[in-house]
């Protein structure tokens, strides 16, 4: 079986991967690649974010990797949290406090649509490739679920009545922004080449 890097600290984003590419792809884990510290992610777009972090690997590893980066972006907030998503209310990634942070900021706005977009960068020989993922839906005016993590008990994907959170793992996973970009990266290293 083919064995890649996911450089990512997120348990979450792990799990899910996991789930999505079943047994066609076997996931190395930072830790397993003896990457400990947290890799800086300063660049301004998302796309920027997961390459800088698929390089940080590929320099110290010479190994197969990709990351992800994930934003969620809010028409009525000009687009934020966006690339700023992970850091939104505070400096560390307090999942509870960001969805908190929302909640104010979309106080009283009627329009609430929103996107989750998920870029995926690969590099595989030394060669760099990004895949895309979004998903289209809107942002709830009270937390819902208790699955997932992150922002999901606030954002309802078009054409549900459920949030991210309240839907089972493998619904999330078959319509979500990182299902949609792994399917594409799975398909590319499975893909004769
Ligand atoms: P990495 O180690 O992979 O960088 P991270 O948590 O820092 O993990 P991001 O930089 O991509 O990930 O930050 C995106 C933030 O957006 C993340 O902390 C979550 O709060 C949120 N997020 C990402 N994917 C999500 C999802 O599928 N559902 C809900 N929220 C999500």
């Amino acid at each position: 079986m083919k064995r890649i890097i996911f450089a990512t600290n997120n348990a979450h984003k792990l799990d899910e991967v996991r789930a999505i590419l079943g047994n066609t792809i076997e996931l190395t884990t930072l830790k397993e690649a003896g990457i400990t510290e947290d890799i800086p992610e300063n660049e301004p777009t998302i796309e920027g974010n997961a390459l800088a972090k698929a390089r940080y690997v590929w320099e110290r590893t010479g190994c197969d990797c990709f990351a992800d980066d994930t934003g969620l972006e809010v028409d009525a907030l000009g687009g934020a949290p966006g690339v700023h998503s992970a850091r939104y209310a505070t400096d560390g990634h307090d999942f509870a406090a960001n969805r908190t942070k929302l909640l104010r900021e979309m106080e009283g706005k009627e329009h609430r649509t929103a996107r989750f977009r998920t870029v995926v960068a690969l590099i595989e020989g030394g060669k760099e490739s990004c895949f895309e993922g979004v998903v289209e839906g809107e942002i709830t005016t009270s937390e819902m679920g208790e699955g997932g993590f992150g922002y999901d008990p606030l954002f309802r994907p078009e054409g549900y009545e459920q949030t991210f959170a309240e839907l089972a793992p493998e619904e999330k996973n078959a319509i979500s922004h990182r299902g949609r970009a792994v399917a594409k990266l799975a398909a590319y290293l499975l893909a004769d080449k």
